[in-house]
């Protein structure tokens, strides 16, 4: 590579790498290289890769601005980036120098990546999709930034309490030095909070008073794979506007002399732990409101850059919304343009509606975000009068198409009526986007026939689209499980630069399914994946797993639609059927390992009981002498991106079992299929695309439909009919529970009476499917061992759609309408 003059070569041979790691130890961290510990060392290398990834920053920021291309933001409050190092090494081809480098230096490479703490800002699939989004704009060379918060603390740390309870801890991750951010602190935004809006004629106001606040710019670099571009994430961080207040201070009341430091730092503290639930939180709105201000006045000022008239903005900015959280985007550029660039009110709408675009994430209704008037009054009354006025005009023009149908406006408008009256997010993001998408096919349809069918018989059906997630294939295979990306190499004779950018090359794989040496190798990898898990569960719990079971995942986290209560009453039904064997019998069993992982909201009271009863479920049967080496049941503590990485790769099966139709779509589900795990699931989410791909004889599908759901809810409410009768086998269980097999049954009275008495989630309807359904897992897997690597081998080699290149590209060309640009050095 020739590098232009003045620009600083990227140190690329291992001798220039040792020369750049050392030069930081010394210093940068002002240490001595001969008594470094492993973080010392890590942060050096990090440091050394951090200047790689500056002067591709640089160069790749410097083309973007020379060339003014039509550009596209990611608006997310969350980004579950886990860890970067590994990640950048790999992006940037640099891994195998870095090896030799830090060998030489006495240190270990995977040791010192293992040093690095995740960045877990984001609760779970909507945060890490966000993440993938990032990884898979940078390789495929488009111009996309995303925008988030720092998080001083990420989402917390999952201890297990003796009674086996979840106990949650901090994470300040921030504590130690992190070398992946920039601080700008010349980018800055003052975003103000409370105060007084007065209305000044032709839809304008005047907005002042309350509190004002400084966001500061932190940028992260994100490198595409085998590319020069180096993309940016930019965090705002909040700031008091000025110092202390100086009278309060004189005065001696040094209290109230910081008492507004606290309250704006307040804002960036902390990330909301709660996934898949709406609360109507102060703070949380004011997270909401500072960022998206924050991001349109950087973006704004970028536009002015190119001086061209506000008419264009659509042609130069698309601003994609990650759920609802940053919809408050809408009415903060309506203010910005009506009110501080003396944009008329018909061309600011005009304006606004052509630059956003809507994801939604979920149907559950408990998710989606609604605001209390009175709060937005409060905290954001320039806002609520512009929704108002677009709610206006919007039920105009509802009434101009059905006229006198007061229901439906009722239904369609943006306030909730009630007491308090309500804001709802979801239909302002629909009506101020261009276009408003779900996350697969199954979902995207819900959402057109449910929450917002009243919007598509309004706007017409090309306005609402579907974008099935993907997942990275950088990250969750060829950083996640090295072996079989280097076997996949091998077999189907391209380079890694080549498949892991166009992931429907895997298709050659095909073949290889009838290979018998090949399928040895495979075979191999999986085993070896499995002994790495099992080395972990050895050191970290104490529970000794054998690699010749069956490995059976379900991670994500802790909530009643995704049933991780089916998955451990199937266990005990499983115990219990084992415990009713002869010890002869028993030996011909196939041996399962069953692992769970999740987090639950710390205040999700049922999501909490159901981790203690799997803990301590686990605990009785791990210890029961009987189910040595047949059964064994482990809670993984502290699930996080990192531990995904070793889970993953290890899993011969793996559940997504959600009631159909709640969850929208899933993307562990793909990162399983993709490491050679085979799929046992509902007919729901993506497991549907996922099983249109592969072929439904590669999938394990059990349980009633969605369109069986309504009914059986109804059934369950007006016409109960015991568990005894529905399903002897699920009342066996919950017997067990009640009886005190796994402890204090007053303790668990909560969760089985959920089960027994109302069961939204329909557990007792598809207990004895997934039951049936997990038999054809163990007989698969005994029986024909080689015809089951042959289905992960086919599995693999059909997975190509849900890579995120796939997705983000959809969303570049049928959404944003930007192209892609190659960064030339
Ligand atoms: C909603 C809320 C409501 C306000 C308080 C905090 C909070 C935090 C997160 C959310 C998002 C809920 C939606 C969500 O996470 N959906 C998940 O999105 C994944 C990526 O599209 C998808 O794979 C999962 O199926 C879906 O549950």
């Amino acid at each position: 590579k020739t590098w232009k003059a003045g620009m600083r070569g990227i140190p690329n041979t291992v001798s220039d790498i040792t020369n750049a790691i050392v030069y930081h130890v010394q210093s940068t961290l002002a240490r001595q290289a001969y008594n470094l510990d492993n973080l010392g060392a890590y942060q050096a290398v990090a440091l050394s890769v951090r200047d790689d990834l500056i002067v591709k920053w640089n160069e790749t920021q410097m083309q973007y601005t020379r060339k003014q291309p039509k550009r596209a933001y990611y608006l997310s409050l969350e980004f579950l980036m886990g860890r970067t190092l590994d990640n950048a090494l790999l992006n940037l081809g640099l891994k195998q120098q870095y090896k030799a480098a830090t060998h030489k230096l006495g240190f270990n490479l995977e040791d010192l990546i293992d040093a690095e703490r995740d960045a877990a800002l984001g609760n779970g699939g909507l945060g890490r999709l966000a993440a993938c989004y990032l990884d898979s704009g940078a390789t495929m060379e488009l111009p996309l930034w995303g925008y988030g918060l720092r998080y001083h603390y990420g989402l917390f740390a999952q201890h297990i309490a003796p009674d086996g309870s979840q106990l949650e801890a901090p994470d300040p991750w921030l504590d130690t030095d992190n070398p992946w951010e920039i601080p700008r602190q010349d980018v800055t935004y003052d975003v103000r909070f409370y105060g007084h809006a007065e209305r000044i004629g032709n839809g304008k106001a005047v907005w002042t008073g309350g509190q004002e606040v400084l966001a500061v710019a932190y940028d992260v670099p994100i490198p595409g794979y085998s590319t020069n571009t180096v993309n940016n994430l930019r965090l705002w961080d909040a700031k008091p506007k000025r110092g202390f207040d100086l009278n309060s201070f004189n005065a001696g009341d040094y209290d109230r002399a910081i008492q507004e430091n606290s309250s704006a730092e307040t804002l960036t503290r902390v990330l909301y732990p709660n996934d898949n639930h709406m609360l109507g939180k102060e703070l949380r709105l004011k997270q909401q409101a500072f960022w998206c201000a924050a991001s349109l006045s950087d973006i704004i000022r970028r536009f002015k850059q190119v001086e061209k008239p506000w008419s264009e903005f659509p042609e130069y900015v698309s601003i994609q919304l990650n759920d609802t959280h940053p919809t408050i985007a809408i009415p903060e550029l309506m203010r910005m343009l009506v009110d501080e660039e003396d944009v008329p009110w018909g061309d600011a709408w005009a304006i606004t509606t052509k630059t956003f675009f809507y994801t939604n994430h979920t149907v559950l209704p408990e998710a989606l975000e609604k605001w209390p008037v009175p709060l937005m009054e409060h905290v954001l009354p320039r806002h609520l009068q512009i929704i108002y006025d677009i709610n206006m005009a919007f039920l105009q023009a509802v009434e101009r198409k059905w006229p006198n149908d007061r229901e439906r406006l009722a239904r369609m408008s943006l306030i909730q009526e009630g007491e308090p009256k309500y804001v709802r997010m979801a239909f302002l993001a629909t009506i101020g986007s261009a276009k408003v998408n779900g996350v697969a096919e199954l979902h995207s349809h819900l959402v057109r026939e449910t929450i917002l069918r009243d919007f598509v018989d309004f706007f017409g059906k090309s306005k609402f689209a579907n974008v099935t997630n993907g997942v990275t294939p950088r990250r969750w295979l060829d950083q996640c499980n090295p072996g079989l990306s280097n076997l996949i190499t091998d077999a189907i004779q391209k380079p890694k630069a080549v498949w892991l950018k166009d992931l429907t090359l895997l298709k050659a794989l095909e073949p290889f399914a009838e290979d018998s040496v090949f399928l040895k190798k495979w075979a191999l990898i999986k085993h070896n994946n499995k002994k790495h898990l099992a080395d972990y569960i050895k050191t970290h719990l104490g529970i000794t797993v054998n690699p010749q079971s069956l490995f059976d995942i379900q991670i994500k986290r802790i909530h009643e639609y995704k049933r991780q209560s089916l998955n451990l009453l199937g266990v005990i039904h499983r115990y219990l059927t084992l415990k009713a064997m002869t010890s002869t019998e028993r030996k011909k069993v196939n041996p399962r390992v069953v692992i769970f992982g999740g987090k639950a909201a710390p205040g999700y009271f049922m999501a909490k009981l159901l981790i203690r009863l799997i803990v301590n479920t686990a605990r009785t049967i791990n210890a029961d002498a009987d189910m040595k080496d047949i059964l064994t049941v482990v809670f993984v503590p502290d699930y996080s991106v990192s531990l995904a990485e070793i889970l993953i790769p290890a899993s011969d099966i793996s559940q997504h079992i959600s009631t159909a139709g709640t969850e929208a779509s899933g993307t562990s589900n793909m990162k399983f299929c993709l490491n050679g795990g085979l799929l046992l699931g509902t007919v729901d989410g993506a497991n549907i695309e996922i099983a249109e791909e592969v072929d439904s004889n590669n999938v394990f599908f059990f349980g009633h439909l969605t369109d069986a759901v309504e009914d059986l809810r109804h059934q369950h409410k007006y016409h109960p009919i015991p568990v005894e009768e529905r399903s002897p086998a699920l009342a066996a269980v919950l017997k067990e529970i009640e009886e005190g097999r796994f402890g204090d049954p007053t303790i668990y009275q909560p969760f089985v009476d959920t089960i027994r008495l109302s069961d939204y989630y329909l557990v007792t309807d598809d207990f004895d499917s997934y039951v049936e359904a997990n038999k054809m897992v163990d007989d698969a897997y005994v029986k024909d061992p080689e015809e089951w690597t042959k289905k992960t081998i086919l599995t693999v080699s059909r997975m190509g759609k849900f890579s995120s290149d796939r997705a983000i590209m959809t969303y570049a060309e049928e959404f944003w309408n930007i192209e892609q640009f190659a960064i030339k050095f």
